[in-house]
């Protein structure tokens, strides 16, 4: 768990870092709301538990809570206001521009460590359910929500890009899958989709996006040329197509069709929905041309 103190005063720091520390959580400090949001935009560091002083100056707790909410993050950040002023109703306005807890200081430490614990069950179960609303479950690979989630962020990333950098956007399906369930039954289907997942996956890098995108069709998304995206293509052929799959006494032969659009930066601003269905017109002018085959 990642903890950010945001305080203003050195003696506060040190006393609220030390209870972070017997929490045995990770410690991230700033000692103003302008670096706490630079360490909350930076991906590595992203803290999940915000403590946040109410009194600083230039931007206050209350702002830097309502600027952490506006930024709309992942995963959202459990915050606990704390502060020494005990003018009216000053909790619930905490309360009302997004903290998550209000404390008044000075900080009682085994109360704060525990409420720290209480941000951090509320924080693991947020990213239970973000992790269930984001993957297939036969498959494990992120589902079609979760694919254009993904595929939007990739092309944000490729607008921003200082480097000619193009991506490429794959819409695969499974030939004859019917007939694999017709002829063998739908157990024997289901490990046929969970192994062409896999092949799939294990034939692009970590960074880049496998999806389950229907029941037998799939999304990719990587970074690629269009030299690069035929070479991608052509070896995701293979992978699903070159050895048979084996269950049990039987051994079956499975093939698949590709279509593929290539992404480059002038393309950014187009709709993804405009990037798929172009993809998706390619796949079917390949399995109209036999299948077990790709278009780009
Ligand atoms: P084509 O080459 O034209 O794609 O032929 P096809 O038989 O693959 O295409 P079709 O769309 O007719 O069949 C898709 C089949 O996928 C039908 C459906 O029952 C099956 N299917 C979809 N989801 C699942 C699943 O989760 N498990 C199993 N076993 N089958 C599924
Ligand atoms: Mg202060
Ligand atoms: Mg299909
Ligand atoms: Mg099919």
């Amino acid at each position: 768990m990642h903890v950010l103190i945001v305080d203003d005063n050195e003696i506060d720091i040190i006393t609220t870092s030390s209870f972070v520390q017997k929490a045995e959580m990770n410690l991230f400090v700033a000692d103003s709301a302008t670096k706490a949001l630079e360490i909350i935009s930076n991906r590595e560091t992203t803290p999940e538990i915000i403590v946040v002083d109410w009194m600083m100056p230039d931007v206050n707790g209350l702002e830097l809570c309502q600027k952490i909410r506006a930024l709309n993050l992942a995963v959202t950040p459990y915050i606990i206001m704390v502060t020494s002023n005990s003018l009216g109703q000053i909790e619930q306005k905490a309360l009302d521009v997004g903290a998550d807890d209000f404390i008044e200081k000075p900080i009682h430490g085994a109360v704060f460590i525990a409420r720290l614990r209480v941000g951090a069950r509320i924080v693991e179960m947020q990213k239970k359910l973000l992790s269930l609303a984001h993957t297939d479950e036969l498959t494990g690979l992120l589902n079609r929500r979760a694919a254009i989630k993904a595929c939007k962020a990739h092309i944000v990333r490729l607008s921003r890009a200082d480097m000619p950098l193009s991506h490429c956007l794959i819409i695969s399906d499974i030939d004859f899958f019917k007939s694999i369930n017709d002829t063998y039954g739908h157990q024997i289907g289901d490990r046929v989709l969970v192994d062409v997942a896999k092949r799939m996956r294990n034939s692009i890098r970590p960074f880049e996006t496998a999806a389950r995108f229907g029941g037998e069709e799939f999304l990719i998304y990587c970074e690629a040329t269009e030299e690069e995206a035929e070479l991608i293509l052509s070896r995701m052929l293979k992978a699903i197509s070159s050895s048979p799959y084996i269950y049990n006494d039987l051994s079956l032969n499975v093939t698949m069709s590709f279509g593929g659009v290539v992404i480059s930066k002038h393309d950014t601003q187009h709709n993804i929905n405009d990037f798929i269905k172009k993809a998706d017109n390619l796949l079917y002018e390949v399995k109209n041309n036999g299948r077990n085959n790709y278009k780009v």
